[in-house]
């Protein structure tokens, strides 16, 4: 018989962004299975529980040790029952029944599998599911129309479903650097997401751009995309323009939720395979089951342009983790009566935008420590 005394009990704070999450997670079995259910409720559109989900696994991210009794747990925020049901289960039989069965499930796979196609989101899937397509070949053959977006993921599906490794983000980042700087000199890109979080992979590459001149960065896109295609980088792009100032013009004064406005590009960059970027040596014969494949890879590259008054903001937004992100704005409504968006953050009280020039003055403005991007990856 252990008694409770022995265990390390756990208190973490209950906003994921007055917490420090590492990458060093020691719990990933229970938050593998919590992150599981959290895809599935999104993909079923329960929005609300795949949001229970990801806070209950978030908070077992925060945990300095491994779990190893559900005592351990007593007083922890956001783990509901279901949650804890979970946790229980695998604690005691090294597994749950509920994940399993929906690991299994045929719904869940083909959701996965269809929402995997770049261009294709859970409503697309669902429909096509009911119209009896499971898979890629079912797909295929059966041919829906497909937008752009589409084909271009369904031809490139299993390259970006592939994890780009940091060393690709970094060969991209220098093309887009070098892009950047030929079309606007002096302007900067920074690469967000999950890589500056200091991801080992990502999905895409993110990247921010402003120019330090405010108004300089305006119609940056368009130039760069037209830099990569003129060196045959781009496989894919659609490129939507800011509309922050007309959303204000034509609403409220205040930046509505977690709606983003800025000059985007999503797009798939051809990037060289690795033995053609390197030092320029190539193995001839040695190129095995790849020659005679196509020389480059598909990898999902984000573009994102702001104003150098808002940027910040836009850094603060892009970098992520999507649920600190998510945290963030709750606090900011629910404790501070602020709204915190990509791009500016308003006082209700004060009725009033309150500036910052860096992400210590936003979490300054908002009452939290800081927290750097390598402990966002709530
Ligand atoms: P990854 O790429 O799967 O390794 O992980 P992340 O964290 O880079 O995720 P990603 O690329 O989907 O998005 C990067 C961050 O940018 C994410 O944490 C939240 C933010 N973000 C992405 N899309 C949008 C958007 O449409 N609007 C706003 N406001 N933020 C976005
Ligand atoms: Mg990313």
């Amino acid at each position: 018989q252990r008694s409770e005394a022995e265990f390390v009990t756990f208190s973490v704070p209950s906003y994921a962004c007055q917490r420090r999450t590492t990458l060093n997670n020691r719990n990933a079995v229970l938050t593998d299975a919590l992150s599981l259910l959290a895809d599935n409720a999104e993909l079923t559109g329960d929005e609300g529980r795949g949001v229970a989900f990801r806070r209950a696994a978030a908070v077992l991210k925060a945990l300095p040790k491994p779990v190893t009794d559900a005592t351990q747990l007593r007083g922890l925020p956001c783990l509901g029952e279901h949650s804890l049901r979970v946790i229980n289960d695998i604690l005691e039989d090294g597994a749950s029944n509920e994940v399993e069965s929906t690991k299994r499930s045929e719904r869940y796979k083909a959701l996965k599998v269809l929402t995997g196609v770049f261009g294709v989101g859970v409503k697309t899937a669902d429909r096509w599911i009911r119209a009896g397509i499971r898979d890629l070949h079912g797909l295929q053959d059966s041919g829906p129309a497909l937008n752009r977006a589409q084909q271009a993921g369904l031809q490139h599906y299993d390259d970006l479903n592939q994890p780009v490794t940091k060393a690709e983000a970094d060969a991209i980042a220098e093309i887009v650097e070098r892009a950047v700087a030929s079309v606007s000199p002096g302007a900067q890109t920074t690469l967000i997401g999950g890589f500056r979080r200091g991801k080992p992979t990502g999905h895409d590459v993110d990247f921010l751009i402003t120019h330090p001149e405010e108004g300089r960065e305006e119609g940056l896109v368009p130039k760069v995309v037209s830099w990569l295609e003129s060196e045959g980088i781009l496989f894919y792009q659609k490129t939507t323009r800011n509309s922050y100032l007309e959303g204000k013009e034509s609403g409220p004064g205040r930046p509505s939720s977690s709606m983003d406005r800025f000059e985007r590009c999503f797009s798939i960059f051809k990037l060289p395979k690795e033995e053609k970027r390197g030092a320029g040596q190539t193995h001839g014969a040695a190129c095995g089951p790849e020659a005679g494949h196509k020389p480059w890879r598909a990898v999902r590259v984000d573009l994102v342009v702001s104003p150098v008054s808002q940027f910040a903001f836009a850094l603060l937004g892009w970098t992520g983790s999507k649920l600190f992100e998510r945290e963030l704005r709750r606090w900011a409504g629910h404790e501070k009566a602020m709204s915190l968006s990509s791009h500016a953050l308003y006082d209700n009280k004060q009725r009033r935008y309150l500036r910052a020039t860096s992400e210590e003055e936003i979490f300054a403005h908002l009452g939290l420590e800081f927290i750097p991007p390598s402990e966002r990856n709530a």
